[in-house]
């Protein structure tokens, strides 16, 4: 049987997910979060009560977050591109910048959208503060290692680009990276034209009237 997704296109960390399936052409069925499909809402609350998505199912077994899921999908399920180095040591770069772009760009980006969300007497600008100055602090050093590589960490396009595509994406939504960022930015669009990223932001593109700060009229 193949690995079914519990996902949902709009999804940041789904995306992650779909730009390591897509860039492999791996088979897998799509199991759609949303309130039109309860069966698989409920299948998925039950595998992981933390309520948090992707999740990914086979052969009865559940792999919860992102990261892991990508690196469960190149042990089982290995194709063309690699997104990990064969090399341990030199994986260790790959998964720092995964870390890099989960904490320090789709964190703050998450927190900024989901304050957004909030009741207005329940908002914290004082985090959404932080969460801002973390943006800047965070595509400042970004623009350095991506002056002088193709992709975050080297020549080949990784699990760290995974991450990076879909929190890049939104982060230049509510935070924009500035011009005075151009290798930032040039990486964003270096992201956005592979194929794989593309294809996830175009399945992602009706739901763009949901998007909490309203989306702008580009990408
Ligand atoms: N650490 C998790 C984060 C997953 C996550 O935050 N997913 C969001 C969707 S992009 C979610 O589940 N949101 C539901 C909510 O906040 O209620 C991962 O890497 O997969």
């Amino acid at each position: 049987m193949k690995p079914q997704l519990f996902a949902h296109p709009f999804s940041s960390y789904c995306q992650k997910v779909l730009i390591a399936l897509y860039e492999n052409g791996t088979d897998f069925e799509y199991l759609m979060l949303d309130e039109e499909h309860t069966d698989v809402l409920a299948e998925w609350q039950a595998l992981w009560p933390v309520k948090r998505f992707p999740v990914l199912k086979e052969d009865g077994n559940a792999v919860m977050e992102a990261t892991t899921i990508i690196e469960y999908l190149m042990l089982r399920h290995p194709g063309a591109v690699p997104l990990l180095p064969a090399d341990p040591r030199e994986a260790l770069r790959t998964r720092m910048m995964d870390r890099f772009f989960d904490n320090y760009i789709m964190t703050p980006m998450q927190k900024v959208v989901f304050d957004a969300i909030r009741p207005e007497t329940d908002r914290d600008p004082y985090g959404v503060n932080e969460a801002r100055t973390m943006l800047d602090n965070a595509y400042g050093w970004l623009d350095g290692v991506v002056s002088t590589t193709e992709w975050a960490a080297g020549e080949s396009f990784s699990l760290a680009d995974c991450a990076a595509a879909p929190s890049l994406f939104y982060a230049d939504w509510v935070h924009p990276i500035p011009e005075t960022h151009p290798n930032v930015r040039a990486y964003r669009a270096r992201l956005l034209a592979r194929p794989s990223v593309a294809r996830a932001v175009d399945e992602g593109r009706p739901y763009r009237k949901f998007f909490p700060l309203g989306a702008p009229d580009r990408d």
